[in-house]
């Protein structure tokens, strides 16, 4: 039996890009601060002036599918995060927003083979969002990882 999984080990060569939404910046900008927390805590060199990982802004999440598929199409990179959140109390068309979004997300990773991790945070207030990007916990911390794990991943998936 072959068993195929992430390691999160010669990670210096990977490049990876991140996604991200300034609406909803207070949240978002969190996220990413704990995501890049994570990849510089794995080796990577996540600084402003690095080579490594790349920061893309968009206005809202319902533009990260587009900016996603640039730059997977671009092969420069391992692997994409995306960060957003999507607030019900913000907005009557939450469920628009967040439904182009996923599908967006998910349609880029299967169309172009390029891991594309979904950060977009869904929550009811802006309390719960603030509790899932630093208050309690950062989920931007664990979308790094699992970054990483995919992008360790598909390197050794039979091709
Ligand atoms: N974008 C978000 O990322 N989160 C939201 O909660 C949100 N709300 O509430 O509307 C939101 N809207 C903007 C949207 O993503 C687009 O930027 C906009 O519609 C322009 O295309």
């Amino acid at each position: 039996m072959t068993i195929f999984e992430g390691r999160f080990e010669q990670l210096s060569d990977l490049r990876l890009a991140i996604v991200v939404a300034r609406f909803n910046d207070l949240v978002t900008g969190q996220l990413l601060k704990g995501c890049l927390d994570c990849l510089h805590r794995h080796g990577l060199d996540a600084s402003d002036d690095g080579q490594q990982v790349d920061q893309v802004w968009v206005p809202g999440s319902f533009e990260i599918p587009l900016a996603a598929q640039y730059l997977a199409a671009t092969g420069r990179y391992h692997a994409i995060i995306t960060l957003g959140a999507v607030i019900r109390g913000d907005t009557p068309h939450f469920d628009v927003v967040i439904s182009e979004a996923s599908k967006g997300v998910a349609a880029v990773a299967r169309q172009t083979g390029v891991p594309v991790i979904f950060g977009v945070l869904t929550t009811d207030t802006l309390q719960q969002a603030l509790e899932r990007s630093g208050i309690k916990s950062n989920l931007g911390w664990s979308y790094g990882l699992q970054a990483l794990e995919m992008a360790s991943l598909i390197r050794t998936l039979p091709h």
